[in-house]
């Protein structure tokens, strides 16, 4: 946007324009995006990184195109290279960063109306962002379930298989298992297809560590009111964000973010406990 357009909401495109909303007590309202970049500092590779992410270091995989490691027809041929990836990135082993902590601290000063997450490491859940403020846009490990007949697998069970590096079998019908994570051919959960109208009643649009590229996901910032106020905290730009009359940019590294905009709030301290305690 060109720097000379009037801003509608806030005094200012910038951080301290956006702190001075949020301590006035006009946004009470808060929708958080975010994606696989909040959670890299928790040591969990994101998928569009240029060396580190988890696209640019799948040759060992043998795979066709790296997305196919993630894609329900090629799983059905071949689930030997997700099972492979899965032990490495299945939950339980990485602890929140201090930008989930941030949600939670939203959450606890009763500012936050919902969280979209892409993740399926479930650590907004083990930063204590309640249940029933997430959305988990493209499922999680938190389930786990037979393709062909739907039938629920133990979690124990699937545990086991991931630890090993072997194929989980539905006890029922022997259909492949799958975690409820959403591979690229498979439906939303009903839960996000019947939120995703849920930005426009928000007052605050918070959109981090994600590179908007896969839709429908990449369309919920654009569901905002106009002059509705946005931030994106992510190392690069992405999607329209910067072209709104209230849209800050902070492109930087999430976690530095967080603690800039908690500290122009007067929050800092607060947050940096509440990380520890996690
Ligand atoms: P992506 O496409 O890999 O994009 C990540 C974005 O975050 C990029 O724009 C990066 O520049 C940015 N980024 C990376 N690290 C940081 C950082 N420390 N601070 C600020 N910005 C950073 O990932 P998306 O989430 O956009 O893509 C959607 C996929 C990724 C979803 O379907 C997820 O399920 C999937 N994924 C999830 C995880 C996880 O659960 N942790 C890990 C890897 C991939």
């Amino acid at each position: 946007i060109d720097e000379s357009t009037p801003t509608q909401t806030l005094s200012s495109r910038t951080l301290d324009g956006l702190a001075e909303y949020l301590k006035s007590g006009k946004a009470s309202r808060i929708v958080v995006m975010t994606g696989a970049g909040i959670s890299t500092s928790a040591g969990i590779p994101d998928f569009r990184s240029p060396e580190t992410g988890l696209y640019a270091n799948l040759a060992r995989l043998n795979l066709p195109y790296a997305e196919a490691v993630f894609d329900i027809g090629y799983f059905k041929e071949n689930p030997e290279p997700f099972y492979s990836l899965a032990s490495e990135i299945y939950p339980g082993k990485f602890r929140p960063t201090i930008t989930h902590s941030f949600i939670r601290l939203l959450n606890d000063k009763g500012l936050l109306l919902k969280l979209f997450t892409q993740n399926i490491d479930c650590l907004e859940r083990e930063a204590g962002v309640p249940d029933d403020k997430i959305i988990e846009a493209h499922g999680s490990f938190a389930r786990q379930s037979c393709i062909e007949c739907k039938a629920a697998y133990p979690e124990d069970d699937i545990k086991s298989h991931i630890a090993a590096k072997t194929i989980p079998r539905c006890y029922e019908c022997q259909g492949l298992v799958k975690p409820e994570i959403v591979f690229f051919g498979e439906q939303l959960p009903a839960a996000f297809l019947e939120s995703r109208m849920v930005p426009m009643s928000s007052d605050l649009c918070i959109v981090m560590g994600t590179s908007l590229t896969v839709q429908p996901f990449a369309s919920l910032p654009g569901a905002t009111l106009p002059y509705t106020p946005r931030l994106l905290i992510n190392k690069e730009r992405v999607g329209n964000l910067g072209t709104g009359t209230d849209d800050v940019l902070l492109l930087e590294d999430c976690d530095s973010g967080v603690r800039k905009l908690a500290e122009a709030c007067g929050w800092l301290e607060e947050l940096e406990k509440l990380w520890a305690e996690t």
